[in-house]
């Protein structure tokens, strides 16, 4: 009933911890762990455990994120506490913690946190390198903000980065692409230097009404990567800002076509594919008006160049549709459809019942649940599309 045959007969290993679910940034705080509960009562409501290997990762350990961070980093992150936390400590707002925002809040078992949504991308990107799977899912991870000594923006440990690193002890060249609504500004960072890695973002861009930019700022068409043209990393960003409120087609139209062009001039090895729910229409705080089948498509278009591909989380603030989106593309990497009627003996089917919570179905409307005009036209788009693809002409050397 549930479509849970494998017709294109890929790989797919789940890799995911549960213990990733017992940590709260905070009862005001948009980023809840709650939502990767929700995602998993939903993958195995459908059945679709039956259909991937399911390994429940260790956490990461000191040495294996100092692949990537600062030790003096790690050795605060690992120590600090809410208990022992000096908001005054220079160090304490130098690494990025608390401040005026309280994006990276100190939090009751945080190291245990990040080392678990970390352990997990790297367990994916091994077994990715072992071959023992064509598609490696960790829902858990995608945290792209956080700098080699530096929180930012919900995250702590860069999962990606860590994952990619080990990627490309197999891998000549590979493509992260990052369809959050928010800049992959870390990831992009952390690889500025090399052209073995290939970084293009689809954000929300621009500066709002009360005058901030939306987070993290950065990630204009102009941004391509380091200038000087002696560095390596030159040309090997590719930044698609778009305003408020696009829709199914527009994202579709403008993911398929850059995307497809990145891939046919780069020819990565492997793509890590950053899929941040919160580009979902009605995202506590995303601007665009994506259904959940759109966002998947991104996940089949990628899957549909049949290279090793490592799928993480990210953003998404709205857990019932975080949920309901990650499920469906679980599905879709297995070759799966599911049945738009939720099951029944889902645990906190309450979460998805009821109008406001998207009615019991798996797929609702998720259109103009939050009011965003959209700011982009198909003029907008095709100039976007024509300098991305004026970007990419620096890879012809
Ligand atoms: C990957 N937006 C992460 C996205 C990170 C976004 C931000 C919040 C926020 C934080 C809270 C909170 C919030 C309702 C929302 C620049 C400022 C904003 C001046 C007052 N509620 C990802 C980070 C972003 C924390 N940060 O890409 C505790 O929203 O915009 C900002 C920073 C600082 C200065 N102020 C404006 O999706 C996972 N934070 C409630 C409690
Ligand atoms: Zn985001």
């Amino acid at each position: 009933q549930y479509g849970l045959e494998k017709p294109q007969g890929y790989n797919v290993s789940f890799h995911y911890n549960a213990h990733v679910e017992y940590h709260h940034f905070g009862s005001s705080h948009p980023m809840k762990p709650w939502r990767l509960t929700l995602t998993k009562q939903l993958v195995l409501a459908y059945g679709l455990e039956y259909t991937m290997d399911c390994y429940e990762p260790r956490p990461a350990n000191f040495n294996e994120l100092a692949v990537f961070h600062d030790r003096e980093y790690l050795s605060f992150l690992s120590q600090v506490t809410p208990q022992n936390a000096k908001p005054d400590d220079p160090a304490y707002l130098a690494f990025g913690f608390g401040g005026e925002s309280n994006d990276c809040p100190v939090f009751d078992g945080l190291w245990n946190y990040v080392s678990i949504y970390s352990g997990a991308s790297i367990n994916a990107a091994n077994n990715l390198n072992n071959k023992q799977s064509d598609i490696a899912i960790n829902w858990s991870g995608g945290l792209h903000h956080a700098k080699k000594n530096l929180a930012s923006g919900f995250c702590y440990i860069n999962d990606i980065v860590l994952a990619i690193q080990l990627l490309l002890t197999n891998n000549p060249r590979v493509l992260y692409i990052d369809i959050d609504v928010h800049h992959g500004d870390g990831v992009e960072a952390a690889f500025e230097s090399t052209d073995r890695v290939f970084t293009l973002s689809y954000h929300k861009y621009g500066i709002d009404r009360n005058g901030y930019p939306f987070f993290p700022g950065t990630g204009n068409i102009t941004e391509m990567g380091p200038a000087d043209p002696t560095n390596r990393g030159k040309g090997h960003s590719l930044n698609i800002p778009i305003d408020d409120g696009i829709d199914d087609e527009q994202y579709k139209w403008l993911f398929k076509t850059v995307t497809s062009a990145v891939i046919e001039k780069y020819n990565p090895t492997a793509i890590v594919l950053q899929s941040g729910a919160d580009s979902l229409g009605g995202d506590r705080l995303g601007r665009f008006n994506l259904n959940i089948k759109a966002h998947g498509f991104c996940v089949e278009t990628v899957k549909s160049y049949g290279r090793p591909l490592l799928l993480i989380g990210g953003g998404g603030y709205t857990p019932r549709n975080v949920a309901r989106t990650w499920c469906h593309e679980t599905a879709v990497c297995v070759g799966a459809e599911l049945h738009n009627e939720l099951p029944t003996h889902i645990p906190y089917i309450q979460a998805f019942e009821g109008a406001e919570n998207g009615g019991g179905i798996l797929y609702p409307d998720l259109h103009n649940t939050k009011r965003h005009d959209n700011l982009n036209n198909q003029d907008n788009l095709h100039k976007l599309v024509t300098q991305a693809l004026e970007n990419l002409r620096y890879l012809e050397g």
